[in-house]
């Protein structure tokens, strides 16, 4: 019998990137996503259009964490081995706006999930494991570098203290009703699905637009802030190498290097053999009340554990990022040189 995967946030860059590590492996993957006015699932459009075996072992399923009830539908309707808890309001900036939206999402969702999985897992009687999307955002005003599991979390952000209060939840279910529950300590990972409001994604996105003429100004926040940037498609490995060990534990997963927004904005624009100070303007709106200044991920512990590591470097996914872009941006290019009026990433 294949395994069965359950995922919140399908729609979402990991949720994606998953999906196909899991398909490939041969489960069956169902996803939780959210009823919209508009198309979510772009992402994932290529799992289910095609009619490939792929087709019939992946189904998606109307969920909400913020709707207990319903989850724990979808659990014992799907009734998996392993769950993946990805949904979130992930976006640190909006976390400030919507502060009460984004701690109901990330901190009771996930308390509402983990709830549901009790219950289910002692209902059933089925050796039921998750995984929980933890962030090192939780490390915030950072008291050593690089970062380990050891390392004190000092949340600079309502995300990333939503993100402690779920870290924190799942570490107790696993102590206290002995859940088969692990947190990845995931530092940032991006890619060409990557949303356009984070800031590698609107630098690659910007960055081919204006090289084709698309668009003549980038307006950016703090270009100071050092991030440890890694590509979600190895990140993903990580999360289900997670739940295959003997034991539920907590991982840092990063390439133990980082780099400045500053230094990501020349290497993407310096790929287009352009020169970024001739297009980006600091714009106070991209600004954050409080900033996490350096994040910088020791990974020894999945190393040697899970033996993970990251495959694709800092260069190499910045590239990959822009050889996507420009791909979009002829695109675009070919339909406003059609005449059709294009709209621009709003930015965040
Ligand atoms: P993402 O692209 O923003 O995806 C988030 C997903 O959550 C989307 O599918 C979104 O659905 C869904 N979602 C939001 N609110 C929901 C709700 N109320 N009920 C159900 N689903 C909801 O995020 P990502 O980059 O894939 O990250 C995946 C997870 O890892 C998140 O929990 C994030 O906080 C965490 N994380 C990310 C990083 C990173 O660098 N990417 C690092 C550490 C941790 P819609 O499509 O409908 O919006
Ligand atoms: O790309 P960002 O918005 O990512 P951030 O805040 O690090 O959060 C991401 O990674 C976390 C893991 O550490 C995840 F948990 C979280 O869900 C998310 O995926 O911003 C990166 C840096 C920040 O210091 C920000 O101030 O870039 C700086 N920045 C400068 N200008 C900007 C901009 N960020 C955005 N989004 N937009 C700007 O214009």
């Amino acid at each position: 019998m294949p395994k069965i995967a359950l995922i919140t946030g399908i729609t979402g860059q990991d949720g994606s990137y998953l999906s196909e590590l899991l398909l490939a492996k041969g489960y069956r993957v169902y996803g939780v996503m959210r009823r919209s006015s508009v198309f979510t699932t772009q992402r994932i459009d290529h799992l289910y259009q095609d009619r490939h075996e792929e087709h019939v072992r992946f189904k998606l399923l109307y969920g909400d964490m913020l709707d207990p009830m319903g989850l724990r539908r979808v659990l014992s309707e799907v009734r998996p081995d392993e769950v993946y808890n990805l949904a979130a309001q992930s976006h640190v900036r909006t976390s400030f706006d919507q502060p009460i939206y984004t701690g109901e999402v990330v901190a009771i969702g996930t308390l509402n999930l983990l709830e549901a999985v009790r219950d289910y897992r002692d209902s059933s009687g089925k050796d039921v494991r998750f995984y929980q999307a933890s962030s090192s955002e939780m490390f915030g005003k950072v008291s050593e570098i690089p970062q380990t599991e050891r390392t004190p979390f000092y949340p600079r952000s309502p995300y990333a203290c939503a993100k402690v209060y779920a870290h924190h939840q799942t570490v107790n279910y696993r102590e206290a009703y002995s859940l088969f529950a692990c947190s990845g300590i995931l530092f940032n990972h991006e890619s060409p699905r990557r949303g356009e409001t984070f800031v590698t994604r609107k630098i690659t996105r910007a960055a081919t637009r204006v090289k084709l003429g698309l668009q003549e100004k980038l307006f950016l926040g703090n270009l100071e802030a050092k991030r440890d940037w890694g590509f979600a498609g190895d990140y993903v490995e990580a999360m289900w190498l997670m739940l295959q060990q003997q034991r539920p534990d907590d991982y840092v997963i990063a390439t133990g290097e980082t780099h400045s927004v500053r230094e990501f904005l020349e290497l993407v624009f310096s790929l287009l053999d352009l020169d970024w100070q001739d297009y980006v303007e600091i714009d106070e709106r991209y600004m954050r009340p409080a900033e996490v200044d350096i994040l910088l991920g020791d990974a020894s512990k999945a190393r040697d554990l899970l033996a993970w590591k990251p495959k694709v470097n800092w260069k190499e996914l910045a590239a990959m990022m822009v050889e996507h872009d420009v791909e979009l941006a002829q695109r675009e290019r070919t339909l406003a040189d059609a005449g059709y009026a294009l709209t621009t990433n709003a930015g965040s």
